[in-house]
């Protein structure tokens, strides 16, 4: 899998991640959260990132100025792609548990919310894939608008503010079945009420790729009024001159037997 991952800046810690991190990263320094994600043309509509409460990310030194948050696993794979200065080498400053870092403000590159969004928590968020770190496109992943709708319901028990969870979902992608807003569309299709269903979820995710890829065509952004096929690598390929995102492979996955 060729990810592309995206560097989203630290502008405003959240106080226990902050207490957590200070006198481990220099005054100064940048430090990044780094989503991976598959579909790099939708980032203009980013309003949050999540990040697993219940997982442990590292922060990793690339420079004296720059720091990624990611699981120590893509750490590893990392230091095998040539992100970290010296080969299969990858330096742990310190470590933060996901929910310390929610409410954090960080600014992710492209999103139409340029004065940042928040971290936020997801329960499905897999620490065995890409970086544990997931930006959040409600408009166009049926994930992340069950997740987003249900931590604006449920604000106090997240221990979140309401209204960071509330940011403007803006069309990106326009598909003949689905309208300009993919996500919303299938999860009232699917009748999907929450992120706990899993099966109607995945099934949203099949026909939101499928439909977004072979017949989505851009309805914001510089290559608006391109077929998605075509500005996907583009914006990518944006991302990367830019330095506000790299390339990210996972390693292949063993073969799993399926009778067992
Ligand atoms: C932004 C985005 C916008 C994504 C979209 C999808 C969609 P897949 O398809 O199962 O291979 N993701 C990345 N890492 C994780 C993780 N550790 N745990 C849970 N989800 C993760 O997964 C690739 C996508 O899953 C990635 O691309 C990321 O969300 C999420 F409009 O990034 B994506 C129809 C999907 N649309």
């Amino acid at each position: 899998q060729e990810y592309t991952a995206l560097k989203l800046k630290v502008k405003e810690w959240a106080p226990e991640a902050g207490e957590a991190i200070k006198g481990k990263v220099p005054e100064g320094a940048d430090v990044f959260f780094v989503p991976a994600t598959l579909r790099p043309e939708t980032m203009y509509g980013q309003t949050c990132c999540f990040v697993g409460p219940k997982i442990t990310y590292g922060v990793f030194k690339v420079s004296d100025k720059e720091f990624y948050i990611i699981t120590d696993r893509a750490a590893r794979n990392m230091a095998y792609q040539g992100i970290f200065p010296q080969n299969g080498v990858y330096e742990k400053v310190a470590e933060l548990i996901g929910s310390s870092c929610v409410g954090t403000v960080v600014i992710a590159p492209l999103s139409v919310h340029e004065d940042g969004v928040r971290i936020l928590p997801m329960e499905s968020v897999l620490p065995t894939k890409g970086t544990g770190v997931v930006s959040c496109v409600p408009s166009d992943s049926p994930d992340d608008f069950a997740t987003v709708t249900d931590l604006a319901k449920k604000a106090e028990y997240y221990g979140i503010k309401r209204e960071w969870a509330e940011l403007e979902i803006i069309p990106i992608i326009s598909t003949p079945s689905y309208g300009d807003l993919t996500a919303p569309f299938l999860v009232k299709k699917l009748k999907i009420s929450s992120p706990k269903d899993t099966k109607q979820l995945e099934e949203a995710k099949e026909l939101a790729y499928k439909e977004g890829y072979y017949q989505g065509t851009m309805v914001f952004g510089e290559f608006k009024g391109d077929k998605v096929e075509v500005a996907k690598p583009k914006v990518r390929q944006q991302l990367l001159d830019a330095g506000e995102g790299f390339a990210y492979s996972e390693p292949e996955k063993k073969v799993v037997s399926r009778s067992g």
